[in-house]
């Protein structure tokens, strides 16, 4: 992985030099703003640090991690070369070369050649000993540099190892379900740099979870036609809450135009409590008894941009209520409806998992989890936008209108799920 600092006036501009330098796949991994202090204010203005990364070219490097045998096997090639010279000369050159230098019927020049080339063949044998042990040297030299080196690489694999444990560790405190955890250290570990580090395992962990949460999914507010936004989910995670926190935010931020419907009749509290949201903001209410009461509402409210559908909290064990939310849903088409599914940080894992898929089976959603500030582990979130593949929208954090909701902020979860502070 590549990690570079960038500094510019704003954060856009920043982003775009990284984007520039590190292209499109580059991820934001932190930013900081500037601000200059005291008299400095006077003479510089503020700027915006980000740090952004992106997987590393890696081209060429897996040569790198091969000792560098190149000079011994060099020196082999040479002596091998020689040894073959010296067989060949013998074969066919010395052989010849020395009948010719006995005459025949001299006994005592016969003697005297005869211990020439006994001394002669001594020296050269001596020669080629001497050449082999070299060689033998050199071969030994070379498998000891060999067992050297898988050492230093075991050496490393087993730190490299205790870092993802150690990394492991932090995700399954943080209730990340152990599939997902592996799944991401197995992607590093494919692809690690070998000067790794805890520092540069760390970020590239990092790097994976902002990737896979991805970019909020919110909620579309250009669109040309009314747009029917449903809120479902079980009873009591926070539906009603966050639809008043996210349409006082509109109509007072963006001045969308705003309405609500409620189809969550079977309690009278539930009509009034949404009644007395709509007050407040001053935009419409219709209430729907049955599906076939929001052709009516729709036509009402056909001026808004955006209208919110509150449901009432169901349970995902009984088929009749899922039958329900689904002929709800159908009253509007797929091109003007979105749906968001709201869960609560809260509730068990398993359940989660139940909810999640009992609901993808009648329609296709994007997640909301409510009640972050009572847990302190946010794993779930994490686990069922693996699951499911649904976008995750926004997080609320407590019972205030409008006030405690927040898009979806992917950096500040992953430093979450990985032990540090949001
Ligand atoms: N701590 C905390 N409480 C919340 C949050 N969001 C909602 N609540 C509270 O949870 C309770 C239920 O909220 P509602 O908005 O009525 O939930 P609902 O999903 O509409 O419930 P039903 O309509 O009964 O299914 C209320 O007391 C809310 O104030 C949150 O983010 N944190
Ligand atoms: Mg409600």
């Amino acid at each position: 992985m590549v990690i570079r600092k960038y500094i510019a006036m704003s954060e856009e501009e920043a982003a775009k030099l990284a984007r520039e330098e590190l292209g499109e796949d580059v991820v934001i991994m932190n930013v900081k703003k500037n601000e200059p202090k005291g008299l400095a204010k006077l003479f510089r203005k503020p700027s915006v640090e980000i740090t952004a990364a992106v997987d590393e070219v890696r081209s060429g490097e897996a040569a790198e991690d091969v000792p560098d045998f190149s000079r011994l096997q060099e020196a082999i090639r040479e002596t091998n070369a020689v040894l073959e010279a010296e067989a060949k000369k013998e074969a066919d050159g010395q052989e010849p070369a020395r009948q010719q230098t006995e005459p025949s019927g001299s006994n005592i020049l016969e003697e005297e050649t005869s211990q020439k080339n006994d001394r002669e063949e001594k020296s050269e044998n001596k020669d080629i000993e001497e050449r082999l042990s070299n060689l033998q040297e050199l071969l030994e030299r070379q498998m000891q540099a060999e067992k050297d080196a898988r050492e230093a690489k075991d050496e490393k694999e087993n730190t490299n190892q205790a870092y993802f444990d150690l990394i492991k560790k932090k995700l399954l405190d943080n209730e990340v379900e152990e599939t997902y955890a592996n799944q991401i250290l197995e992607d590093i570990s494919e692809n690690l740099n070998k000067n790794a580090n805890l520092d540069s395992i760390l970020a590239g962990v990092y790097q994976k979870i902002v990737l896979k949460i991805g970019q909020p999914h919110l909620i579309d507010i250009k669109a040309k036609k009314t747009k029917f936004v449903f809120f479902i989910g079980p009873t009591g995670v926070g539906k009603t809450t966050t639809i008043a926190k996210i349409a006082s935010t509109l109509k007072l931020t963006k001045k969308t135009k705003v309405a609500l419907i409620t189809s969550d009749t079977y309690r009278i509290a539930a009509v009034e409590q949404l009644k007395t949201y709509a007050n407040i903001l001053g935009i419409p209410l219709q209430v729907v008894y049955t599906p076939e009461d929001m052709g009516h509402a729709m036509e009402e409210l056909r001026e808004f941009d955006l209208v919110f559908v509150d449901t009432a909290g169901r349970s995902h064990n009984n088929t009749e209520q899922k039958e329900d939310v689904q002929k709800l849903l159908e009253t509007v088409d797929e091109a003007n409806r979105e749906v968001f599914l709201v869960l609560s940080a809260t509730t068990k894992y398993k359940d989660l998992v139940k909810i999640s898929m009992t609901y993808a089976e009648i329609t296709k959603y994007n997640l909301i989890f409510t009640k972050l500030d009572e847990t302190d582990t946010i794993g779930n979130l994490f686990n069922i936008h693996m699951l499911t593949g649904a976008p995750l929208s926004y997080t609320t954090w407590g019972q205030n209108v409008p006030d405690d909701i927040g898009k979806i902020d992917a950096q500040s979860i992953a430093k979450q799920l990985l032990g540090g502070n949001n």
